[in-house]
């Protein structure tokens, strides 16, 4: 049994809405999931929500709904927005699924009894809002803290705090000779600096059920629940112990309860997540591993965050970009190609209504979408969409473009992996400004010669199908029907140029993104 790539997402607060940033995060993770099915792998995508903690408690009480009924209703919306994204998901995580529950308090009981999780009082101050201890460190310049965390009250209670000190040598040893450990590098070098630059202080993993029952009981303390992290980032291991990764079930001794249907998951390939909870996943994440006795992931690969027009998006101030209306107006394909086209995974990115109008007009109809309309409408109207004998005018342009596009694909360059199939779709318009198939149309004697340019034409345009499979699924589907072949161009390998049969009939061209007055 092979082991799976196995790439994760953060999983979202299931009290707020699915904005830009959720669905940028998703649609990045899909298509590098996608590119690696495409290539060949057995890959394994887990998405999913994250649901306890008391701002979920106190907005169900204020509805007068159990937390449960509350989360059930908002899941729903949430993986209504995981198909409408067309994600390939493989599972959805609920932290609330008794499957994740159990490996919560499993690997809890293995931390607690490694003697990593000890019990002491904290007296502090605290932010109700956030749910958060603050300590002098958090104060601003000024003295005050951010107006951000709301009300501070101090507080005394006694909870529990997992071990961090002592852990900062084998981590920075760790990020030090694995350069790919976090990606991109800036990001890696700033992990790195913390760690050199700050002692961890321990963290508080419990909160006492009096205050916060909305959350997974410690096993070793019922009088306590965990808090955020323990639960939260232990998702990406519950869903392969409920799969019968031996790997984590061993470690666990959990029954593997399907043997037969078992699969290897574990060390994830890729955690791709924003740059806001970098620390919890390149810093706390492996520290917990380590001490359940479990190998790390091999990559945390951290996007940036979207700003709308320069500013911060929030519902409070009204600037959002609602994914769900975009899609609906303009299509699910040109909004996965101008967030993926827009921002590389790394920096931040900034929205505006022009900027997307402007990629649609240029880049999706006057481009790809004019090129294979004139293409195969010719070919239909010229040769009654028979393709010609096969001819290598366009080949070489073709294997550099899907060359470069599965080196790209690799390295998860899906902004540069984009810039290449254009440059295929830029060389294949000028092809047709350059050699007129129209005017050899209407010369009896150029008639090889219009074989020849239809036959390239259609073949880039079958090419393009296959190497935007990853980014535009619809669209390439689209595409391959228009072409009359059959299935999804879901194969990287079909790239590869000369796959049209002469013969072949093609199917009926259509606009692939009809130009709008913008
Ligand atoms: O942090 N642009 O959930 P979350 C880009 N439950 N990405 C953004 C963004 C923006 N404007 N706003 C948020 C959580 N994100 C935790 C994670 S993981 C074990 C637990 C990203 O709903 C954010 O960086 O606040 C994160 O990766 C994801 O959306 C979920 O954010």
């Amino acid at each position: 049994m092979n082991k799976r790539f196995f790439i994760t997402t953060a999983i979202d607060y299931v009290n707020g809405q699915p904005h830009l940033g959720h669905a940028y995060e998703k649609i990045v993770t899909d298509v590098i999931a996608r590119g690696r099915r495409s290539l060949g792998e057995e890959v394994f995508f887990l998405t999913g929500l994250d649901e306890h903690g008391q701002k979920v408690q106190q907005a169900a009480a204020a509805e007068g709904k159990s937390p449960q009924a509350y989360c059930d209703k908002l899941a729903a919306d949430w993986q209504a927005f995981a198909r409408k994204l067309e994600l390939t998901i493989d599972d959805f995580i609920r932290t609330t699924d008794s499957r994740h529950k159990e490996i919560v308090q499993a690997s809890l009981t293995r931390v607690h009894q490694a003697g990593q999780i000890y019990k002491r009082t904290y007296e502090g101050f605290y932010s109700t809002k956030e749910e958060t201890f603050l300590t002098d460190r958090d104060r601003r310049p000024d003295g005050t803290f951010d107006p951000a965390y709301g009300e501070i009250v101090t507080l005394k209670e006694e909870n529990y705090f997992f071990k961090l000190g002592e852990q900062q040598a084998w981590l920075i040893d760790h990020l030090e000779k694995n350069p790919s450990f976090v990606q991109p590098d800036y990001r890696r070098n700033e992990v790195l600096g913390f760690l050199k630059n700050n002692t961890l202080e321990d963290l508080c993993i419990s909160r006492p059920a009096a205050r916060l029952n909305w959350g997974i009981p410690l096993p070793f303390d019922p009088d306590y629940v965990t808090y955020v992290w323990f639960d939260a980032l232990v998702n990406y291991i519950s869903i392969p112990a409920a799969r019968g990764d031996a790997t984590i079930t061993g470690a666990f001794q959990s029954a593997i309860r399907n043997p037969q249907f078992a699969i290897r998951l574990w060390p994830a390939d890729t955690h791709v997540i924003g740059k806001d909870i970098v620390k919890f996943h390149a810093v706390y994440w492996p520290i917990m591993l380590k001490a359940m006795g479990l190998p790390l992931p091999k990559q945390i690969l951290v996007h940036g965050w979207w700003q709308k027009d320069g500013a911060k998006i929030s519902k409070s101030t009204g600037n959002i970009v609602d994914p769900v209306a975009v899609i609906d107006e303009w299509g699910l394909d040109a909004f996965r190609f101008y967030v993926l086209r827009e921002l590389d995974i790394g920096p931040d990115g900034n929205w505006t209504d022009a900027g997307f109008k402007a990629r649609y007009q240029a880049e999706l109809a006057n481009g790809l979408g004019n090129l294979v309309n004139r293409s195969l409408s010719m070919l239909k109207r010229y040769r009654q969409g028979i393709v010609p004998a096969k001819h290598d005018e366009l080949a070489a342009e073709a294997a550099k473009a899907a060359d470069e596009t599965r080196d790209r694909l690799k390295q998860n360059q899906l902004q540069a992996a984009l810039q290449s199939i254009w440059g295929l779709v830029t060389r294949a318009n000028q092809y047709v400004d350059q050699t007129k198939p129209f005017s050899l149309a209407k010369d009896p004697a150029r008639a090889k010669r219009l074989d020849e340019v239809l036959y390239n034409l259609a073949e880039t345009c079958r090419v393009l199908a296959v190497l935007l499979w990853p980014f535009l699924p619809g669209t390439a589907t689209k595409m391959y029907a228009q072409l009359g072949l059959p299935g999804v161009p879901d194969k990287f390998a079909a790239a590869a140029w000369g796959g049209l049969p002469a013969g072949h009939k093609i199917g009926d061209p259509a606009p692939l993104f009809p130009r709008r007055d913008v």
